[in-house]
């Protein structure tokens, strides 16, 4: 179904002269700006709009779900929760994330992550459908043909980016320069831009081509988009065939990755879960994002010298780790959700309030935000700054515990924070101080 191969001057080549062929319209040289160089007799509107109407619902919530996961990480609050500084009155949006329901993120950015993953196949397919219009000859007709192009510059080079940087991240090649957030953020904003402007020029025509299936042009009658073949070779496969092929190829994608979200026995079939399928087992036993090793926290951090020092308006608390066991212990379970799409299932955590930490240092009932910090030197997610509402959710802990047992190493040991609703990297892991109600 590929090109015909045919050598130069081959009269098969030529596109027969009617002599009707548009003023101006100058014969395109030959190989793929001749419409009978792109021979599949499947590509035609109908094709194109089905795959064009999966992406307009698909795209859809993916950006919207991107935007929550942005806004969850209360951005507004404190230059360290940031990871795009500069966002401008793109931030217009913003709102303080709730605490219920508790599992909305790992809802929301399960839903992006998996979706953008499974949209794959779907892109390429699309893009594959209107491949001849890349070659269009002329490249440019007039003023608005050449602003109509470059929107659909910035559309296939906002999606290409968006995926790319996205599956990137989820695989863990950290190769961005700068941050991803920053990238992925920004290129949204581009990419939607030039997307809402092809729906709006093209939704019409395609809905009209998925409608009227009957008055599909046979392939070899062009029609008046140009995506059908004027010279098709035999097909090989019907295009529903074709359709079918590329559902599986999304099926099969769910089916590898969704099991890193939803958790349990089904994350045995995420074979693209980059953390591995095997958690471990015991309390400790689930998912681990970054490993104490690999942050260079040493024993010393968090041996019989570790204190939590709790600081508030002019007043400082410093426990040990036996007077933190100390006090009042509360449970509440809880899941990871990290922003790689992956997340636990709920784990029972044990700790002390958020709120009773404030109250040793004076705060009453009105408990402020609070800057998390970790004993870890370095690294963006070191601290973080919980908004007012998560600290007074009485499901926020500082956990020590887990599944009762006490935390692991690798999950916190000896303490973390654990936040309704938020992301994981607000769950902060090897506590050290809690600042409450200072502008940071
Ligand atoms: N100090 C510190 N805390 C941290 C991180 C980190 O790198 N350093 N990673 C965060 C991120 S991104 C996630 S998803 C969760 C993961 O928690 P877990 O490893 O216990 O599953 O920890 C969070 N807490
Ligand atoms: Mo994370």
């Amino acid at each position: 179904m590929g090109p015909s191969g045919g050598g130069r001057g081959q009269p098969d080549d030529a596109p027969p002269r009617t002599g009707k062929e548009p003023r101006g319209t100058a014969t395109p040289p030959p190989g793929p700006a001749r419409p009978e160089f792109w021979r599949s007799p499947l590509r035609g509107p109908w094709l194109t709009s089905v795959f064009g109407l999966v992406l307009l619902f698909g795209i859809t919530v993916l950006f919207v779900t991107g935007l929550l996961s942005y806004a969850a990480y209360n951005p507004d609050l404190a230059a360290v929760n940031d990871q795009t500084p500069d966002k401008g009155w793109l931030g217009f949006y913003l709102f303080p994330w709730p605490t219920s329901p508790y599992w909305l993120y790992r809802l929301t950015q399960g839903v992006h992550v998996t979706l953008g993953i499974v949209l794959v196949p779907v892109l390429l397919a699309k893009l594959w459908s209107v491949i001849p219009k890349l070659f269009e000859w002329p490249p440019v007709r007039s003023a608005g043909h050449a602003l109509e192009r470059l929107s659909l510059l910035l559309l296939v080079g906002g999606a290409g980016f968006e995926f790319a940087t996205g599956i990137l991240n989820v695989q863990l090649h950290y190769i961005f320069p700068g941050s991803f957030y920053t990238l992925h953020f920004y290129g949204a904003w581009v990419f939607i831009g030039a997307f809402v402007v092809h729906v709006a020029f093209r939704l019409p025509r395609a809905l009209r081509a998925v409608r009227a299936r009957s008055g599909e042009p046979a392939a070899g009658t062009p029609d008046a988009v140009g995506l059908v073949s004027p010279r098709p070779a035999a097909p090989t496969i019907s295009r529903r065939g074709a359709l079918a092929m590329v559902g599986l190829g999304s099926l099969a994608l769910l089916v590898v990755t969704a099991g890193q979200s939803i958790g349990g026995w089904w994350r045995r079939t995420a074979l693209l879960a980059p953390h591995g399928r095997d958690p471990g087992s015991g309390p400790n036993g689930f998912q681990i994002n970054k490993t104490a090793a690999s942050v260079g926290i040493r024993p010393s951090d968090v041996g019989p010298a570790w204190r939590l020092t709790v600081r508030g308006p002019g007043r400082q608390v410093d426990l040990t780790y036996e007077q933190l066991l100390a006090m009042t212990q509360h449970e509440s379970a809880l899941p990871i959700a990290c922003v790689e799409g992956w997340s636990t299932p709920d784990q029972r955590w044990g700790g002390v309030r958020l709120t009773d930490l404030a109250a040793l240092v004076g705060l009453g009932v009105n408990t402020p935000e609070v800057l998390v910090e970790s004993v870890q030197r370095g690294g963006s997610f070191r601290s973080a700054v919980l908004s007012d509402q998560q600290v007074r959710d009485s499901r926020s802990l500082l956990a020590v515990r887990v599944n009762g047992a006490v935390l692991s190493a690798d999950h916190g040991y000896p303490a973390r924070a654990v936040v309704a609703g938020a992301p994981g990297v607000h769950n902060t892991k090897w506590v050290t101080r809690l600042t409450f109600g200072e502008p940071v």
